[in-house]
């Protein structure tokens, strides 16, 4: 049991508490964070603390110390909930998931990391070639990913600014035989500019740091972040861990992943294109827009493959269908040249970051899978996505991430409550529900259809060229002024925290966050003129070329209006929750200490907000009003048989139900229990601790015993 840990150590499992309150939670996770025993259950829910330090939790020892055993039996861990995932799906074919949620910097990324490490390491134990690819792909992936998707944020040297969710596909022995990765919603406004103290993504300062000099000349770059635009923020003291040492280390994973030589070669050259690109400056010469540099283009032209005219025509016009199906171009003025430049590089990068998922995906899709030889294909998803932001100023994307936090909020309510309710209908035992805080209204504000802000923001978006973002505000202050989770400056013109004509704010499950509105039409739109799309589909990087397969169609078939940024997002949001939904869920709930990154300091204030928006202390509420243990009943036994004379060694009852029925009336614990189809259902901990205590004592005796009989055998 996790509580043979001892009490100096403090409570394995919130449930155990004497009593649910806000301050004996705090009290036990402090105690526990203290002692570097990060980990504490609630029932089947891992609560993390981000130790802010290395801890010697996860090497083969440790894998060894979980492996196949029960959540109870040993001291909690991911590793125990790890395995209880993968149980369940070897087990019952059941396809699970694990959700690691947890706001910026709390560890859900190192969490995700552990949980694969540790599939890993207990799988494929007959070493077969193919599944140990597999595996390495899987692992190695995070590596590149992290590259080419995470920055360091004011909040976290590490932050992972995309999405991502991940499938294990298991075979009937269990072993990986493939996966998938869907990523969401990358940041790519941080190409362009990132806030003071954060950077751009990690893939670029490690190749200008870490390239060999012949690489770096070839691609006519030198070793000084600050030379170009898009990476001079943030660069002075900001290093964050080696560049140098992540550039080898991506070198490696993409070859071990099956990146071809020639693919590496025009990835580096595409990063390479985007810093260029984003060194061309614009001038006026008369109406119209030219280069400043124009010695920058037969560079810039190189790195792409195409033709510097191409190139130079792109930069500074756009195509533009006349009446009677005539096109004419039309030269861009500097600002708009400077506007299309911007959003050719974030689009780049964008499409660069989707091709390596793309990449990484084809090198462990399932394809060889034969379902009819080899059984059912089960699946574990792996959940690590942006946590909860609030920073100084808050613009479109932080908007879609705090979405995104709800949904998944709103999910875990669901679940939990679901799950208990469902086991007990399954074991045939009756049930009151509790009550929990609903954060419904607040996904209603934002995605109901033609009311929330998403469709309020598409309007607008629809009505572009006279609709402003501030027009945009008003709209929203006329239609949701009411909503108690909705106000701006304007509808609360006291509020000097907030500007008149910019700001409007959501009261989130885990807190207010102001948005600037600034940037939420453009960003939403997410216009990129099709001249730049036909220029890098014509290019002759078969690479780049296989990114921009929209660049074939002409101005004239552009017709439709794509969807929008928020909608697009809105609807992989809907679809991951749905699948989420469908499998059998496992929860990790990360908790950020402090903001100061401290090992040692327990922020009482910070930890107390973030238990109280986790709904954590709800969630203790409904395992205990149920019944806070549930245990098959052999298992119940194994533990427990030494504590009654029925049971000990064997029971002679006609079934294991009869038996636990028989022990636990013996100790008179008859009116805290319930029996179920096939578990049996303690309602408070304090049974246990009796059951646990006795067994304790009398184990020396046993073992004493079982000496002496030994003995006389001998
Ligand atoms: P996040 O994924 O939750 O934030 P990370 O997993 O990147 O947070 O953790 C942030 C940092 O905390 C890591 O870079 C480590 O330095 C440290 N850390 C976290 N977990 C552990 C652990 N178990 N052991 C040691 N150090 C740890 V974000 O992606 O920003 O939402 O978007
Ligand atoms: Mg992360």
């Amino acid at each position: 049991m996790a509580e043979l840990e001892g009490p100096e150590f403090g409570k394995a499992d919130f449930v155990l508490l004497d009593e649910v309150t806000m301050e004996q939670f705090l009290q036990n996770l402090r105690l526990r964070f203290l002692q570097g025993r990060i980990y504490t259950y609630i029932g089947e829910v891992v609560v993390a603390v981000n130790p802010y330090r290395a801890l010697a939790l996860y090497g083969p020892p440790a894998v060894e110390h979980y492996r196949g055993r029960e959540l109870y039996e040993r001291p909690p861990h991911l590793f125990a909930l790890a395995d209880a995932a993968y149980k369940a799906m070897k087990r019952r074919a059941k396809d699970t998931c694990i959700v690691i949620s947890g706001e910026s910097g709390a560890g859900k990324t190192e969490a995700s990391k552990y949980i694969m490490q540790y599939i890993a390491a207990i799988t494929n134990p007959s070493q077969r070639a193919e599944v140990e690819r597999v595996k390495n792909v899987l692992l190695k992936s995070n590596c590149v990913l992290e590259a080419f998707g995470n920055a360091k944020t004011n909040r976290n040297d590490n932050s992972s600014r995309f999405g991502k969710y991940m499938d294990i596909n298991f075979d009937f022995k269990g072993d990986p035989t493939g996966g998938h990765i869907h990523n969401y919603l990358l940041e790519k406004s941080r190409v362009l500019q990132q806030q003071p103290g954060e950077r751009n993504f990690h893939a670029f300062y490690q190749l200008l740091l870490g390239a060999p000099a012949a690489l770096l000349a070839s691609l006519h770059l030198c070793r000084d972040p600050g030379t170009y635009r898009y990476t001079q923020e943030g660069t002075p003291g900001s290093a964050c861990g080696d560049d140098a040492a992540g550039y080898r280390a991506v070198e490696e994973a993409m070859s071990i992943i099956g990146f071809s030589q020639e693919e590496m070669g025009s990835v580096r050259r595409i990063l390479a294109a985007i810093l260029h690109l984003g060194n061309i400056g614009f001038m006026a010469e008369g109406e119209v827009a030219a280069v400043e540099d124009m010695a920058q283009l037969p560079v810039l032209a190189e790195l792409v493959a195409t033709a510097p005219e191409n190139l130079h025509r792109a930069l500074l016009t756009r195509t533009v269908a006349a009446g009677g199906g005539e096109l004419i171009e039309k030269g861009h003025s500097p600002k708009e040249a400077a506007y299309a430049r911007d959003a050719c590089a974030k689009a780049i990068y964008e499409r660069l970051f989707c091709w390596i998922v793309g990449r990484i995906n084809a090198g462990i899709a399932t394809h060889g899978y034969d379902a009819r030889l080899h059984g059912k294909s089960t699946v574990i998803g792996v959940l690590d996505i942006y946590g909860f932001e609030i920073f100084d100023t808050n613009s479109f994307e932080q908007f879609c991430i705090n979405y995104c936090n709800e949904k998944l909020q709103q999910l875990f309510i669901e679940l939990i409550l679901r799950q208990e309710q469902a086991e007990y209908q399954r074991e045939g035992i009756t049930w009151q529900s509790i009550e929990y805080f609903s954060n419904e209204p607040i996904v209603e504000l934002v995605e109901q259809p033609h009311r929330g802000i998403l469709a309020l923001l598409d309007e607008a978006c629809l009505a572009a060229g006279t609709v402003t973002d501030s027009l945009f505000l008003a709209s929203m202050d006329t239609r949701l002024g009411c909503h108690p989770h909705y106000t701006s400056r304007k509808l609360c013109p006291t509020d000097k925290t907030m500007e008149f004509n910019r700001d409007f704010r959501i009261k989130h499950y885990a807190g207010d966050v102001t948005y600037s509105v600034e940037g939420f039409l453009d960003k939403n739109k997410d216009t990129l003129f099709q001249d730049f799309k036909r220029l890098l589909y014509n290019s002759t990087d078969p690479v780049l070329r296989a990114m921009w397969p929209d660049g074939e169609q002409s101005i004239t078939e552009v017709t439709k209006r794509p969807l929008t940024t928020g909608t697009l997002f809105k609807n992989s949001i809907v679809a991951l929750v749905e699948n989420l939904a469908s499998k059998e869920p496992y929860y990790v709930r990360c908790i950020k200490p402090n903001d100061q990154k401290s090992p040692t300091l327990f922020d009482e204030e910070r930890c107390r907000h973030q238990v109280s928006y986790l709904g954590l202390l709800e969630n203790v509420r409904v395992r205990r009003a149920g019944f806070a243990y549930r245990q098959p009943y052999h298992r119940f036994l194994l533990r427990y048989k030494m504590t009654c004379e029925y049971t000990w060694p064997n029971h002679l009852m006609a079934s294991d139900r009869e038996a636990t029925q028989a022990l636990l009336e013996q100790h008179g614990f008859q009116d805290d229990v319930a029996y179920g189809h096939t578990k049996v259902f303690i309602r408070t901990p304090r049974t246990l601790f009796c059951l646990e205590q006795e067994r304790t004592q009398l184990i020396p005796i046993i073992v004493l015993l079982l000496q002496k009989a030994w003995r006389g055998a001998l």
